[in-house]
C-alpha cells in the first residue's frame, strides 16, 4: 500500500490527530509513543493553560513528523478536531485518526486502525473499547444508554460504541457534515460524529481497542463534567432523535436493501 508509512516514514494520506486541553504529564509520552508507530502525526492545542504548547511546539523542532498547532483560546473537542481536519484537508489528507492526549488510548492499535481504513477508505474505523478494571462504573453504565441511542438513531447501522474517541475518520465527509452543525464542537463531538457519518452513508468498522482510566496520582486528568456534559449529551441525543425521524424513510429503505444484517462495516 503506497501510504501505509515505513517506518519511520510518513503517510501521505493518513494522519493522527491529537486534540488537546491541558492534559496532564502523558500528553509528552503519547505523543512520542505514536511518533514511534506512525508519521505525521499532529497535535492541535486548544488554548491549554499549561506548559504543553511550548514543551510539544519543542519536541516538533526536532521531529519532523510531529506538528503541533497552538489555538489562543479553548472551544472544545470537536472545534479543534474540525480544525485539524481542516488543515489535513488543505495539506491533501483524506484521513485523520484521532486520539485522546492524555494517554488513555492504545498507541500500539495505531497501525491496525490505520491497514483497515486503507483497506476501507469508503469507512470509518470505530475503536470498540476493552475496558479493564480501572473503568468508573458510571463511566460503563452512561456509554450503554448513549450506545443505545446511537443504535437507534442509525436504525442499527453497526456502531459498536458511540463514544470512543479512537477513530479513523473520512476527512472530506466529516468536514461537509460539521460544516452544517452548530453543536459537535464540545464532548457531543464523538457521539455525533458516528451517527450523522452512518446518515451520510459512511459504514462503520468496529475494532477493539483498550482504553485505560488513570488516577490523579498516576497523572490522570478529565474534562468531562458529569452534569454539564451529560446535559450536552441529552441534548445531543433529542437533536439526532428527530433528525431520525425525518431520516426513517430513508434509513428503512437502506436497511431492507442490505438485507437486514449490519451492513456494510466489519467487525473483527
Ligand atoms: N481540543 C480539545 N480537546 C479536548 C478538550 N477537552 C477534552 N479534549 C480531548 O478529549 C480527550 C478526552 O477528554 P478528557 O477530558 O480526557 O475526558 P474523558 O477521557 O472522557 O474523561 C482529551 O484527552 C483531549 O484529547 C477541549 O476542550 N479541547
Ligand atoms: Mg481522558
Amino acid at each position: 500500500m503506497p501510504n501505509e508509512p515505513s517506518e519511520p516514514g510518513r503517510s501521505s494520506s493518513h494522519l493522527v490527530l491529537i486534540p488537546s486541553y491541558n492534559p496532564g504529564p502523558k500528553v509528552f509520552a503519547t505523543v512520542r509513543d505514536a511518533l514511534r508507530v506512525w508519521a505525521p502525526v499532529w497535535v492541535v492545542i486548544d488554548g491549554s493553560t499549561d506548559e504543553s504548547a511550548q514543551r510539544l511546539s519543542a519536541m516538533a523542532v526536532a521531529e519532523p513528523g510531529l506538528r503541533v498547532f497552538v489555538l489562543p483560546r479553548n472551544r472544545g473537542k470537536g472545534a479543534a478536531v474540525l480544525f485539524g481536519l481542516r488543515q489535513a484537508q488543505a495539506c491533501g489528507f483524506t484521513h485523520v485518526l484521532s486520539m485522546d492526549s492524555d494517554g488513555q488510548h492504545p498507541v500500539e492499535r495505531i497501525q491496525a486502525f490505520m491497514q483497515a481504513s486503507l483497506a476501507r477508505p469508503d469507512a470509518m474505523v470505530l475503536g470498540c473499547p476493552v475496558f479493564d478494571a480501572s473503568a468508573p462504573a458510571l463511566r460503563v453504565k452512561g456509554r450503554q444508554i448513549s450506545n443505545w441511542w446511537a443504535n437507534l438513531e442509525t436504525l442499527w447501522a453497526g456502531i459498536h460504541d458511540s463514544l470512543y474517541g479512537f477513530r479513523v475518520y473520512p476527512v472530506e465527509a466529516l468536514i461537509a457534515i460539521m460544516r452544517r452543525q452548530l453543536w459537535m464542537r464540545r464532548f457531543d463531538f464523538d457521539v455525533e460524529a458516528v451517527v450523522r457519518l452512518c446518515w451520510h452513508g459512511v459504514p462503520p468498522i468496529n475494532l477493539p481497542a483498550a482504553v485505560r482510566y488513570f488516577s490523579l496520582e498516576e497523572g490522570g486528568v478529565s474534562h468531562f463534567n458529569y452534569w454539564r456534559d451529560n446535559v450536552l449529551l441529552t441534548w445531543m441525543h433529542f437533536r439526532l432523535f428527530w433528525g431520525f425521524i425525518l431520516r426513517l424513510p430513508l434509513l428503512g429503505a437502506r436497511r431492507l436493501l442490505s438485507k437486514g444484517g449490519p451492513p456494510q462495516g466489519q467487525n473483527r
